[in-house]
């Protein structure tokens, strides 16, 4: 700020070269501190730079453009799997699919299936003449053998039928026409002795008990057998007598 109003003094220094130009300066120097006297005497050589001063407060933020966005960095690690996601809606349902058998082909089995149960019913019409006895919507079936009574009714089971279970006297007579033994009958009073029901269930609908049977003789006797002459006799469950199974027909 000095400078400018110095400015006249420090030529009026270069132009004088006596002692008016000592007393100029010394002159100037009480006006301009800042002026010095070495200005004023020959040009020298540059002096080396002055030490670096000490650094000074950051600066505020500029205020020019924007510079361009940089390339992007590289991948990053693999994160951790989330949690399953909520299931989507259900689908619509889809085309029929096409099958592989043709109309011609299920005509075919059709008629297959009809040969195969007129076959069948006949088998059963010589089964029925050969091996058991109808009456009504019961087939009745033996094997000829003879068994305890439990043996006897798990094969009945077995061949899923029961053991032969009169209910009428036309069903009596047609299990003695098949066993022409002594046979068991599907019939015993081991939950209540006295009171006989059905081994499938119920009581007895109809009986043909022999004269003064039932007498649970001896250590007892809990199950039922068809005699020869088609009368019935209590009997003891362990002792073997023939198989009679009942099929619905
Ligand atoms: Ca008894
Ligand atoms: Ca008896």
């Amino acid at each position: 700020m000095f400078l400018f109003p110095c400015l006249p003094l420090l030529l009026l220094c270069v132009m004088t070269a006596s002692f008016s130009e000592t007393k100029a300066c010394e002159d100037a120097q009480k006006t301009c501190s800042v002026v010095t006297c070495a200005i004023l005497v020959t040009n020298g050589t540059p002096g080396r730079d002055g030490r670096d001063g000490p650094k000074g407060e950051k600066g505020e933020p500029g205020q020019g453009l924007r510079g361009l966005q940089g390339p992007h960095g590289k991948l990053g690690p693999l994160g951790s799997t989330g949690s399953p996601g909520v299931p989507g809606p259900k689908g619509q349902k889809g085309d029929r699919g096409y099958s592989l058998v043709s109309e011609n082909r299920l005509d075919d089995l059709e008629r297959e299936i009809r040969i195969l149960k007129s076959e069948l019913d006949h088998i059963k019409k010589l089964q029925t003449f050969s091996l058991g006895k109808k009456s009504g919507k019961k087939l009745y079936v033996t094997n000829g053998e003879k068994m305890p009574f439990s043996k006897v009714k798990a094969l009945c089971t077995q061949l899923q039928a029961t053991v032969a279970t009169p209910k009428n006297a036309e069903e009596n007579n047609a299990i003695q026409e098949v066993a022409k033994d002594n046979a068991f009958l599907g019939i015993t009073d081991e939950v209540a002795e006295g009171q006989f029901m059905y081994v499938t269930g119920g009581r007895l609908a109809y009986s043909n008990w022999k004269k003064d049977e039932p007498n649970n003789y001896g250590l007892g006797e809990d199950c039922v057998i068809l005699l020869k002459d088609g009368l019935w006799n209590d009997i003891s469950y362990s002792s073997s007598f023939l198989v009679v199974c009942e099929f619905p027909a």
